[in-house]
């Protein structure tokens, strides 16, 4: 009688405890890994992106075999490669004819949905194998808890779904109430950074013979990626994610509540973690990830400002949007609640753009497959919003971008709190800002030909006159939200002219050379 397990482990379920693997037995079982061309291409992923998650799933790899399991590592130039993965998995099955299949639920709407699929494919071939899809219980909700607490509920605000986590999992708790008596220290962060502010210097991860191989690879099947291979310095294993983590608690959780929202030429970290990429591949765990920052509080080596707002990203927001993502799809990939259309100017590809803060941001995106928060939101989204970029162009850019871009993560971050294209789920606001809030929270302003303090004329910042043109535009879609009464009040005691001149300024940049599409 056949007793062997096939485990089937996709590249972004790199841990040794993901739950495909939980009952392995490597006196019997084999587990699938499988690199291929379908998942490189079906966003263009950047070059980084694509060295990270294949270095990862060979690192993951061996340090199973070195366990003594029996891995099936089905390679991206393999000839008998089918290049997607439901090919592979039929493939592996006539290979090893197992009793059973077992699988972890994938992080993407697509390929859960093909997975589906793959086990009626497996009903017919009428084997009497079994195919098994576990809950990805990496997390800290589980999408059926999720699903519970967002039942009946007119609003779904992370803030309350946060100190839910917070009194569930324990985090920062002073018996039934939170560390420090507010759950929230936002008032004490987010300021902006003074010149003088020595920013610390980022761990970088020499690429081994097996990252080198890959670099070699993917020079050679993906040379027309956005990005380059030169200068890949993400952590591929536990060990190096785990040693990045320590230096983030080290140097630069301390400060990371109070310069959260600061942004600064040449220096694309500031005091994030630039733990993303590590994360959502599972080379982290994030039990363990604020398991450290409490740990740091605790010693008295970082404040509770910065630890409760480092906590609440994970515990909180990354939980959050991964809930929200899978209570609204397919919806959610076709929500465009301020009808925009515009195609994405070309500039968000090269960086060639007269707009310094988007220069750089984008500069930074492309050299580096990261940017933080504030760039991201309030740099390359706040302009798509206030522009009125079509969502699915939005979408596409930032998964190709980022190293830590899968869907489950991305999309709510972009259509929701980005876009406001959701219509209010994720945000009860849209996050516009003029040129005002950039000058305060960076340096790039500084730098800038165009003057941040012009709302209209030949120089004037876009985002001024953009900004007033959005409220203009959706005025009546706006005005029942408190939140964006004095914006709506302001636009409101306008003089006429001022107004008609904001809207010929937009008008004529939109149309311009400097937004033509590529
Ligand atoms: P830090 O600022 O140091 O935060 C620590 C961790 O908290 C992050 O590693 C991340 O795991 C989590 N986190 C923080 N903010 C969020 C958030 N809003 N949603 C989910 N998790 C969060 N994050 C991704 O992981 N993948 C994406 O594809 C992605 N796309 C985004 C698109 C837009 C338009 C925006 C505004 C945000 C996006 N984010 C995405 C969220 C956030 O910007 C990144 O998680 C963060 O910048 C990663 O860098 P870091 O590790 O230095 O984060
Ligand atoms: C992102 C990615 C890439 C680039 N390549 C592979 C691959 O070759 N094989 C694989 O199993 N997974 C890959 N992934 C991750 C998948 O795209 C990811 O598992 C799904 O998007 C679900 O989140
Ligand atoms: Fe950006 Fe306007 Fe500042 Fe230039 S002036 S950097 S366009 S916000």
């Amino acid at each position: 009688m056949r007793k062997q397990t096939l485990r089937i482990v996709l590249g972004d379920q790199l841990s040794p405890a993901i739950a495909a693997l939980r009952d392995l037995n490597p006196a019997q079982d084999v587990v699938l890994l499988a690199e291929v061309q379908a998942e490189c291409t079906y966003v263009k992923h950047h070059a980084k992106k694509l060295v990270l998650v294949l270095s990862a799933m060979r690192h993951f790899a061996r340090a199973l075999q070195a366990r003594g399991v029996h891995v099936d590592y089905v390679t991206l130039d393999d000839p008998q490669n089918t290049q997607n993965l439901r090919g592979e998995f039929l493939r592996a099955i006539q290979r090893h004819r197992p009793a059973r299949v077992v699988a972890t639920e994938p992080g993407e709407w697509r390929v859960a949905q093909d997975m589906r699929h793959w086990q009626s494919l497996l009903a017919e071939q009428a084997d009497g194998q079994e195919v098994e899809i576990r809950d990805d219980d990496r997390f800290f909700c589980r999408l059926q808890d999720f699903f519970t607490w967002a039942r009946g509920r007119k609003s779904l605000r992370m803030e309350f779904f946060y100190r839910d986590m917070r009194r569930q999992h324990g985090y920062l708790m002073e018996g039934e109430a939170p560390a420090g008596g507010h759950w929230n220290f936002d008032k004490e962060n987010r300021k902006s950074l003074p010149k003088a502010v020595a920013v610390p210097s980022i761990p970088s991860f020499e690429p081994d013979q097996i990252t080198r191989g890959v670099i070699a690879l993917v020079q050679a099947r993906f040379p027309d990626h956005l990005g380059s291979v030169e200068g890949f310095a993400f952590p591929v294993t536990r060990r190096d994610a785990g040693r990045a983590l320590d230096d983030f608690i080290a140097h630069r959780l301390p400060a990371f509540g109070d310069w959260q929202d600061a942004m600064k030429t040449g220096a694309p970290v500031l005091f994030h973690a630039l733990i993303s990429p590590a994360l959502n591949l599972g080379l982290l765990d994030p039990r363990a990830v604020c398991a450290a920052a409490e740990a740091a509080w605790k010693k008295g080596a970082a404040p509770l400002n910065a630890v409760e707002g480092f906590v609440r990203q994970i515990l909180g927001w990354r939980e959050y949007v991964r809930g929200l993502y899978w209570l609204h799809m397919p919806d959610f990939a076709r929500k465009n609640a301020l009808g925009a259309t515009r195609a994405l100017p070309g500039f968000y590809w090269t960086g060639e753009t007269r707009m310094n803060c988007l220069r750089q941001t984008v500069r930074d995106t492309i050299a580096n497959a990261y940017a933080h928060h504030i760039q991201r939101l309030m740099i390359t989204g706040n302009f798509a919003l206030l522009a009125g970029i079509d969502p699915n162009e939005v979408d596409e850019w930032y998964m190709v971008v980022y190293a830590d871009a899968y869907e489950w993560v991305e999309m709510p971050n972009t259509r929701g709190m980005a876009l406001f294209a959701d219509g209010g789920i994720v945000g009860s606001k849209p996050y516009a800002a003029s040129g005002a809030y950039i000058n305060r929270m960076s340096d790039y302003c500084k730098a800038c030909s165009y003057d941040v303090k012009d709302a209209v004329g030949p120089n004037a910042c876009p985002f001024n006159f953009l900004y007033w043109d959005f409220f203009a535009r959706h005025e009546k879609l706006l005005a029942g939200n408190i939140r964006l009464a004095m914006p709506l009040r302001t636009l409101q005691r306008m003089a006429p002219a001022k107004r008609a001149a904001i809207r010929s300024n937009a008008q004529a940049f939109l149309q311009s050379e400097a937004c033509k599409p590529p």
